[in-house]
Order: structure tokens, then C-alpha cells, then sequence
């Protein structure tokens, strides 16, 4: 019953969940207001935590769907500080160049409200950074290059999980993007089919002040047909 086959492939029995309408609107509105708790923030504490966490974040990360279920990331965990060193490093060269001519004025100006500048302590500051790379390809044996699919979708909805499982964990992030981010292969020794996507860096919080945001009404983002 748990298992059988069809057309020749392992099928497995759907685990399913059923609750009623009125579970549905107070589990659904009830993820939301937890969801609407999470921020960006530019500011953590130094503590260390256990590793277990993470891994069970990663994990959170990796149920994501993908591209024929090819999985195409990669979570690297730096936690050592030397490395760390050396990846704030490498953006904050990276980030003075942007902020210093590479970036339009338009955009800096969007930006300004959110108090973001070239530095990046928390690069170190941050006891772990997950570095995500995106697998563009899988070299098979023989050196043939597998393309993977949908990788930048797939990708960018297992780190929308991560950030999820990090929020549930009562962990906050970041969604670091240095431009451009090839040192991150370089530092982190990836191979080829890897290309670098984001920089989370995640800790315990801090007592801090974030940007007074406000999310769009839902009468801006949805619009109902029918
Ligand atoms: N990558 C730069 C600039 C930056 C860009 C956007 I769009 C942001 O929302 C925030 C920052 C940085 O990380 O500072």
C-alpha cells in the first residue's frame, strides 16, 4: 500500500493532510502574521549556536521543488572566522566599487532609506554565513555537462524555504548580494558547474532598529479573475 509502481518508476503514498475550512483560515492567516514578523536585519550577535540548527535549516531548505527534481544547489556553511575575513573582504572591495560609481544614482537613492553602504561587519560578525551556489550543470562520468533547469527559479524558492526555517528557528538573516560574486568560488574552492547566488549570513538577534517598511495591500499585488 505505502509504495508501488507505475509505468516501471517507484510511486510512494502521499502523506496528505486534510483539515477543515475553518483550520485552513486560521492556520493560513496565522502563517501570515508569523511571516509578516520576519525582517532583514543588518545587525547580529556574535554567539555561536549548535550546528544541528543549521543543518536542520538546510534540510528545511532542501524540500524545496526544482527543475526535474535536480536539486540544484549548494549550501555552504562557513563558519570559521578566517574565512569569514576573507569573504567580507572580498565584498566590501567589491561593494566600495558599486557604491562609488558602479551603481546609478537612481538606485542608490532607493536604497538610502534602507541605511545600506559599502561596509559589511556583519560578514564576520555573523557566526555562520551560508554561501548558495546554484548548479548549473552536473558533469557526468565521461565529461558530458547535464543541464540543469529552472535553476535560478529553483534556487531562489529553496533560499525563500531557508529563510523561512531561519525565522522559524527565532534565527534572523540577510540576503546579501556583493556584485559581482565570483570571488566566492575562488575563496570556497567550488567547482565550475557552481556559480555563487546569495550570502546569508545568519545569527541570534540582536536588539536593534530596522527600516519602517510597509508591504504592499493585497489589492496591489492580487489580482482575482473570475
Ligand atoms: N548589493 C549591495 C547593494 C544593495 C542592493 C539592493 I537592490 C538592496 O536591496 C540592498 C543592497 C549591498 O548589499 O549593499
Amino acid at each position: 500500500m505505502e509504495e508501488k509502481t507505475i509505468d516501471g518508476y517507484p510511486y510512494t503514498y502521499y502523506h496528505h493532510f486534510k483539515f477543515s475550512e475553518k483550520e485552513m483560515k486560521l492556520r493560513s492567516e496565522d502563517f501570515y502574521e508569523w511571516m509578516d514578523k520576519r525582517r532583514t536585519v543588518r545587525e547580529f550577535s556574535d554567539e555561536n549556536f549548535d550546528m544541528s540548527i543549521i543543518e536542520h535549516i538546510v534540510k528545511a531548505a532542501s524540500t524545496a521543488p526544482s527543475g526535474a527534481n535536480k536539486q540544484p544547489w549548494t549550501f555552504c556553511v562557513v563558519r570559521h572566522p578566517a574565512i569569514k575575513k576573507k569573504i567580507r573582504e572580498a565584498a566590501e572591495k567589491e561593494e566600495f566599487d558599486s557604491y562609488n560609481g558602479r551603481m546609478s544614482n537612481e538606485w542608490l537613492k532607493d536604497l538610502e532609506p534602507l541605511g545600506t553602504n559599502w561596509q559589511k561587519p556583519f560578514l564576520e560578525t555573523a557566526p555562520y554565513l551560508i554561501v548558495v551556489f546554484k548548479r548549473i550543470y552536473e558533469l557526468e562520468e565521461g565529461g558530458h555537462k547535464h543541464q540543469n533547469y529552472y535553476v535560478q527559479e529553483s534556487v531562489g524558492i529553496a533560499c525563500g524555504f531557508l529563510l523561512a526555517a531561519i525565522h522559524e528557528a527565532g534565527l534572523v538573516a540577510l540576503t546579501h548580494t556583493p556584485s559581482p560574486m565570483n570571488f566566492l568560488s575562488e575563496i570556497l574552492n567550488r567547482p565550475e558547474n557552481e556559480r555563487a547566488f546569495l550570502i546569508i549570513p545568519v545569527g541570534k538577534p540582536v536588539e536593534t532598529f530596522v527600516p519602517k517598511i510597509e508591504r504592499k495591500p493585497l489589492d496591489e499585488i492580487m489580482v482575482v479573475y473570475g
